[in-house]
């Protein structure tokens, strides 16, 4: 048997597979064998404390439950030859789905009308009248994996794409150079890059006011993409019109001044949270620690440790 540190959550899918060649350790426990530890099981929140992994002589593998591993330090890893795995791509279509759904909720007030039949005041008065989610210029920041699955998905919706990355893609939609020119030309901004200091408050106040009175924010990347403090300023004092949201600066703590605003969604963090994608999110964590035991390779590495995976 091999030793694993489990960090945070796993499905009991997950760990019957796992029980099957490791003993499973958790850092919750507090008490676990550093020295035998040679793989770990994360997710994208929680990651993996700079402190355990140091603490960890012997550690050859990080397999993370997630798409994005801002939470890891894959440079420090790399360093010492650790492979670190994610679960790129079978979670594009749900998470695309989710941002469809915050679109929607955001232009046809579904929220407030669903609230409206429900509460019987319906039968004192019609609902108000909504905006039209159609025809609209949407600008996608990030146009990667999910990026793509989104722009897929909004071809139902009419919408015309524009995108920014800091690589111009070959696709039929509009490029821009300049985040803030983007915002400019469009109705709705999806934020769906990494976390990371790359990208840490790139939507900030220029890009809101060029975004606008009417413009829809619609964030599924990380919190730390928008500048969240300048986001709340903007939509209390009408300058953004709304803003539908998965992530948080300091999720799971939401500010409070969002929670009382009518023209905000807000969603706990559930961009992938389907039992589907989850199964297939968990299936592939536990696939890479596998393939690492077998074979000394992985399906799915992280740009960064790729190298490593020959
Ligand atoms: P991906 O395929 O690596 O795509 C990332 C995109 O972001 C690329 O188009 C990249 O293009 C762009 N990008 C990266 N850094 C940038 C920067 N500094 N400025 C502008 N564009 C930048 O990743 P993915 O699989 O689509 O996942 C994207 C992210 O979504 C994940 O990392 C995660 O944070 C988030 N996510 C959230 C949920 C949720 O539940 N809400 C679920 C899954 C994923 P260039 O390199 O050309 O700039
Ligand atoms: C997960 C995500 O909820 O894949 C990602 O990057 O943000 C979500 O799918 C998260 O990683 C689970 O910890």
């Amino acid at each position: 048997m091999h030793d694993l540190l489990q960090i945070g959550g796993i499905t009991d899918a997950m760990r019957e597979r796992l029980e099957a060649v490791f003993t499973i350790h958790r850092l919750s426990d507090g008490d676990y064998p550093a020295d035998k530890i040679t793989h770990v099981a994360t997710n994208g929140h929680d990651g993996i404390p700079a402190d355990v992994m140091a603490a960890l002589p012997n550690l050859k593998m990080i397999s993370c439950y997630g798409v994005g591993y801002d939470a890891i330090d894959t440079k420090a890893a790399a360093e010492r030859g650790i492979l670190v795995t994610h679960t790129p791509d079978v979670l594009n279509a749900e998470v695309a789905s989710t941002t469809i759904l915050l679109m929607l909720a955001s232009y046809r007030n579904f929220l407030a009308d669903e609230a409206h039949a429900r509460s019987g005041a319906w039968e004192n008065g019609g609902a108000p009248l909504s905006r039209s989610a159609d025809n609209r210029k949407v600008g996608i920041l990030g146009l990667g994996r999910i990026g793509q699955a989104i722009a897929s998905k909004l071809k139902a919706f009419d919408a015309e794409i524009h995108y920014h990355t800091r690589n111009k893609r070959d696709v039929p939609y509009t490029y821009h150079a300049s985040l803030t020119d983007m915002a400019q030309a469009v109705e709705v901004l999806i934020c769906i890059t990494p976390g990371g200091p790359s990208t840490h408050h790139i939507v900030n106040t220029e890009v809101m006011d060029a975004l606008g009175p009417e413009g829809r924010l619609i964030n599924v990347s990380r919190g730390s993409v928008v500048d969240e403090p300048a986001m709340v300023s903007a939509l209390q004092d009408g300058r953004l019109g709304y803003a539908a949201l998965d992530v948080f600066e300091a999720e799971p703590k939401i500010p409070d001044a969002l929670k009382t605003m009518p023209n905000v969604v807000l969603l706990p963090h559930v961009g992938s949270a389907t039992h589907e994608t989850r199964a297939a999110m968990g299936g592939l964590v536990v696939d890479n620690l596998l393939e690492h035991l077998g074979k000394g390779k992985v399906l799915t590495p992280v740009p960064e440790t790729a190298h490593l995976n020959a």
